[in-house]
């Protein structure tokens, strides 16, 4: 059994580009022959936008080579009633505290969105787990990854349903597949060889997801993260050297090549200093950028004839002689240049 796992598309009707990533990750997993596809929680923005999109939504997930299954999360706690029809192939598990659905040789318990603490439910998921089969956990839930905030779980404080390795550690799961954690893929292998995954949202919900979004795929092997063509969010930003503009022009056209303009808001910011005038240095880097129509450039560099009226600058390189002088010169506009970048 092949299953794509996904979560927080936060569908809504202001944000068409939510529902096209969608569409992606169907065409995904009728590409890559999926049995199942998971969505672990805020498929849609709020549980009127479920109401609003049911048609549409209905419609994607009819028909399909795959079933469909998905939990309510926090924003969309209220949106699976009995009476609401989201495709032939979809079924929302509601049933509280925990849901159990079972496939050949793969059982998955799913924790429909509640209130409470996880350690309370750990006894029903523990004897949940059929023990002649691959088990799968699906929750949305809160683990407080080191260097991220709650800006990186869609904005939401991080009090629900806080889990932490220890009470994930031992349940008796192979996958625990989560969702809630909108800012990119994370896998993390527990003591007990569960694997953990936040897939991330399929598509940048703010600038605040950053790069390629993907989705996570389980069969007998292990998980991968499988990328999508989706909508996001990239920021790059260079710090030029009085020596280095070059290097750096090069390293950007490199870098470009990987972020395609159909489906990526670019943001390429260039700071420091550049030894050339400033308007020919602006149109070298419009003519990388070529046609791209998603890029905001923020050109914030200077031309180093700044450096160079700086009076230290001037006191110091009085001092500088000798066979490298050249060479010294470089290395101390560099250092100016840093400086001043800092500076502003
Ligand atoms: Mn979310």
């Amino acid at each position: 059994m092949k299953i794509m796992h996904t979560a927080d598309v936060h569908l809504s009707s202001h944000h068409p580009r939510r529902l096209e990533a969608l569409k992606k990750v169907i065409q995904l997993g009728k590409d890559e022959h999926i049995d199942l596809l998971l969505v672990a929680g805020d498929l849609f923005d709020d549980d009127h936008q479920a109401q609003l999109l049911r048609g549409e939504v209905r419609g994607l997930f009819s028909d399909l080579p795959f079933q469909v299954v998905a939990i309510p999360g926090n924003h969309d706690q209220q949106a699976f009633t009995e009476e609401s029809f989201f495709g032939t192939e979809f079924k929302a598990l509601t049933t509280k505290p925990l849901a159990i659905e079972d496939f050949p040789d793969w059982r998955l318990v799913a924790v429909p969105y509640g209130e409470g603490s996880f350690v309370s439910l750990s006894e029903d998921l523990r004897q949940a787990v059929a023990l002649d089969k691959k088990n799968i956990l699906m929750l949305h839930c809160s683990w407080s990854l080191p260097f991220h905030n709650d800006e990186d779980y869609g904005g939401e404080d991080l009090r629900y349903l806080p889990v932490t390795e220890a009470t994930l550690t031992g349940l008796g799961y192979d996958y625990i597949l989560a969702g809630h954690f909108h800012s990119s893929y994370r896998q993390r292998i527990l003591p007990c060889k569960a694997v953990f995954v936040y897939p991330g949202s399929p598509v940048s919900i703010t600038s605040r997801e950053q790069g390629r979004r993907g989705v996570n795929i389980i069969d007998e092997k292990g998980c991968k993260q499988v990328l999508l063509d989706s909508w996001y969010y990239q920021d790059m930003e260079y710090i030029l050297r009085v020596t280095n503009t070059d290097a750096t022009l090069d390293q950007l056209e490199r870098e470009l090549a990987s972020h395609p303009d159909e489906y990526c808001t670019l943001t390429v910011r260039i700071k420091g200093y550049s030894q050339e005038n400033e308007t020919s240095l602006q149109a070298r880097i419009q003519q990388i950028l070529g046609h791209r129509v998603n890029t905001h450039l923020e050109l914030l560099f200077r031309s180093a004839g700044e450096i160079s009226a700086d009076p230290l600058y001037q006191r110091i390189r009085q001092h500088v002689q000798g066979p490298n002088s050249e060479e010294m010169d470089d290395m101390l506009l560099d250092a100016f240049s840093q400086i001043h970048a800092e500076d502003r």
